[in-house]
């Protein structure tokens, strides 16, 4: 190391190897435009944090902030973009994000998009201008170029009957990493809007094919989870990556029950589920 220089944690890689091992990877989620939230799950002992851009709060300026401030932690984190916001994954990844979340991607050609802003040529065509990410990755220049494609997690949304159609085409792309279900939007989608069933019939079945196609693909499959022992029962499932539960319904969960034990009651149980 040279005089003057100092180390930072290489946080970047970490999701790639928890995710390449045997156990699930379990991860906060965060739609708080507040990079102290972040950090305070993050001190936790999750394996990564998620910030959600496409329904939550976040702005650049703030997913930015909380991804330092996750890495101070010592964890990776994701992002989940807006739609369709594919100059915003590249910009994210530049920021250190350790990988980026499409929601509806229901094609082969969303995903080759999503492959194409994430990685970097052969693979895709992301731009250069690792300015935050080099040293959150512990690389330099030429260790940053010749290793981001396999740090960087490409995962895409599995929350309609389209996508749940193209599946195999999706998980076919070069470059995209995983698959995550949405539970909420697909049951609106296979009900055709009659229900909002994140754990109903139509998702359980759609959910176990996506297990196992995600395997058949050597690729892994991810779940958006409510409280632990959802994302317990998710990971029994065979989901390697699951969400435990959000800033909003952690902090209303724990005000409920103390506020509970403060009156002498027991507490309410959960929360409505949301999101
Ligand atoms: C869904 O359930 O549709 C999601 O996108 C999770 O936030
Ligand atoms: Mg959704």
């Amino acid at each position: 190391m040279e005089a003057g220089a100092h180390m930072t944690e290489a946080v970047v890689g970490k999701l790639s190897k928890t995710l390449a091992g045997e156990a699930p990877v379990f991860s906060a989620w965060v739609g708080m435009n507040e990079a102290a939230v972040a950090e305070a799950l993050a001190r936790e002992a999750f394996d990564a944090v998620i910030l959600d851009m496409q329904h939550g709060a976040l702005d650049f300026a703030g997913a930015s902030r909380a991804i330092l401030a996750v890495a101070l932690a010592g964890l990776p984190a994701v992002v989940r973009v807006p739609v369709g916001d594919f100059a915003l994954a590249s910009r994210l990844l530049d920021a250190g994000a350790a990988g980026i979340i499409a929601p509806m991607t229901n094609s082969r050609a969303d995903a080759e998009r999503l492959a194409s802003f994430s990685k970097f040529p052969p693979v895709g065509e992301r731009s250069w201008g690792p300015r935050a990410a080099m040293p959150l990755a512990g690389c330099d220049t030429h260790g940053y170029l010749a290793s981001a494609n396999g740090l960087i997690q490409a995962i895409a949304m599995i929350e309609t009957a389209e996508a749940l159609d193209a599946l195999d085409d999706i998980l076919a792309v070069e470059g995209v990493d995983g698959v995550f279900v949405g539970p909420a939007d697909l049951s609106i989608a296979l009900s055709r809007g009659a229900k909002w069933e994140p754990r109903g019939r139509a998702v359980l079945e759609a959910a176990g094919r996506v297990v196992a196609r995600a395997r058949a693909h050597g690729k892994y499959a991810g779940m958006f989870c409510y409280d632990g022992a959802d994302a317990a029962g998710m990971a029994a499932l065979g989901f390697k990556l699951c969400s435990v539960g959000s800033d909003g319904s952690f902090l209303r969960a724990a005000a409920a029950a103390e506020l509970a034990s403060a009156r002498g009651r027991t507490a309410p149980g959960k929360v409505q589920k949301s999101y």
